[in-house]
Order: C-alpha cells, then sequence, then structure tokens
C-alpha cells in the first residue's frame, strides 16, 4: 500500500515542479532588465526589515519594487509602502511558499521600469527552496537567535543560494551565537555563496549589501 502510493506522487510532484519551471522561464524572459531577487527565511529572521532599511539607503537610486509573500494580512506591504516602494501583497491562505503562478499574476500589477524587484517568501527554510520564482538570486537571512547550527540543518534552501546574510548582529553578545561557526557551516555547503553580516538596527553590514546590490543590477543590464 504504501509503496503503491509513493509510486503516484512521485509524477504529481514532477508535473507540479515542470509546470512552475515553465512559468518561472517564462518571468526570466519578462524580467529581462530587472534584477530580482527571491528573499528566503525562517519567520521573523528580519526579510521585511531589511527591505525597509535598503529602501532607506538606496533612497532612489536604484527604482525599487516588492512582492510580499504571507499567508495572510499586508502587514509586510504597508510597512514597505510606507518607505515611497510599490508592493503586491500575496496572501497564499495555507500555502507555506509561494510559486511562479502567484508571482506571475502579482507581477502583472507592477509598474514598469523596475531595476530591482525583491520577493519576500513566506517565512520558512524548507519549501520555498523547491519553487522557482524566475529569480536572478536567492538570498536566505538566518538572525542571530536561531542559531548557527541552521545551514546544517537546512542544507537544501543553502544550496542554490547567491548570499547568505546573518541579520540581527547587535544580539550576538546575548545569544550563544557564533558568526564564524555559521559562516562555515554555510559555506561547507554552498562556497560560492556571498556572506554578510547586518544588523538592521545598527545599520552595520548595511553598505556592503548595498553595494553587492548595485553591482548585481550592474552586471544585469
Ligand atoms: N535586534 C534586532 N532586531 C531586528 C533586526 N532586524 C529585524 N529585527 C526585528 O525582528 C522582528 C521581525 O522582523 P521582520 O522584518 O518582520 O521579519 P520577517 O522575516 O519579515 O518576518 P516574516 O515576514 O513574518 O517571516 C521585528 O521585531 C524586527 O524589528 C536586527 O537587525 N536586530
Ligand atoms: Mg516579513
Amino acid at each position: 500500500m504504501i509503496q503503491g502510493g509513493i509510486k503516484l506522487e512521485i509524477p504529481v510532484k514532477k508535473s507540479i515542479l515542470e509546470d512552475n519551471e515553465t512559468i518561472a522561464a517564462r518571468l526570466k524572459e519578462k524580467w529581462e532588465k530587472t534584477l530580482v531577487l527571491n528573499l528566503m527565511s525562517s519567520p521573523g529572521a528580519g526579510k521585511t526589515t531589511l527591505l525597509e532599511k535598503t529602501a532607506e539607503k538606496l533612497n532612489g537610486k536604484l527604482k525599487m519594487a516588492v512582492i510580499e509573500g504571507d499567508l495572510a494580512t499586508r502587514i509586510d506591504a504597508e510597512r514597505i509602502e510606507k518607505h515611497g516602494i510599490p508592493v503586491i501583497q500575496i496572501n497564499t491562505g495555507k500555502g507555506c511558499h509561494l510559486n511562479a503562478k502567484m508571482v506571475e499574476e502579482a507581477s502583472l500589477n507592477l509598474p514598469a521600469g523596475i531595476d530591482i524587484l525583491f520577493i519576500e517568501n513566506v517565512g520558512n527554510l524548507v519549501c520555498p527552496a523547491e519553487f522557482s520564482l524566475g529569480e536572478d538570486l536567492r538570498v536566505i537571512l538566518v538572525s542571530v537567535p536561531e542559531g548557527d547550527e541552521k545551514p546544517l540543518k537546512y542544507p537544501v534552501i543553502f544550496r542554490s543560494a547567491s548570499a547568505f546574510v546573518i541579520n540581527k548582529v547587535d544580539l550576538a553578545p546575548y545569544v550563544n551565537f557564533s558568526i564564524e561557526k555559521a559562516k562555515d557551516n554555510a559555506l561547507g555547503i554552498n562556497s560560492a555563496m556571498e556572506l554578510f553580516e547586518v544588523s538592521c538596527y545598527t545599520d552595520a553590514g548595511l553598505d556592503e549589501w548595498i553595494s553587492w546590490l548595485v553591482e548585481k543590477r550592474k552586471e544585469k543590464k
């Protein structure tokens, strides 16, 4: 019985992922001139706060937009809107990740001529890993209170990441988190990742983050 169940499940999952890949490829073509980043982390690691800080620091240098993914509410979208940034909120209901179809529909409501688009995925380090959203870069955030072993426990999401952001470094003195260990753990899984140590409270490391974004934007042109 169990074996039969597995046999049925595999083709269905494959077909869902194939459909997603087709739409993601279409999005990639559509975003030929826009740098697109898919932000993924556990709930509360600081994705929205980093986007608010990014808006503040870019200060109109690049035309930025955001797609927000959450199960419910427009809370994050409202935070982004306060910075004068165009934002579309997607509510997934029970869904633990965004998929390319949701993002394609949301993208119809974005203004033209966006330089840099951030997609804030639903908060978790598991499901979002499997679904491409047509992004150029995947960014994984882990915040200091979560523990420096997180890359070891959630390796799949780190394998396809372009950047690893350690956030809330201002809290390092108060919790048992080794920044060096976290970096080693992450690089052991994917040595090509760019590393950032930031605090959205003290602004530490944010200049490096902004410079990287500007550089990546230039490369896309
Ligand atoms: N101490 C400290 N707190 C931070 C920092 N960055 C964000 N926070 C706080 O962490 C909490 C969660 O931040 P959010 O930006 O909402 O996190 P998120 O990843 O967008 O959360 P979800 O969208 O719910 O997954 C908020 O209370 C932030 O003020 C930081 O650098 N240091
Ligand atoms: Mg958020």
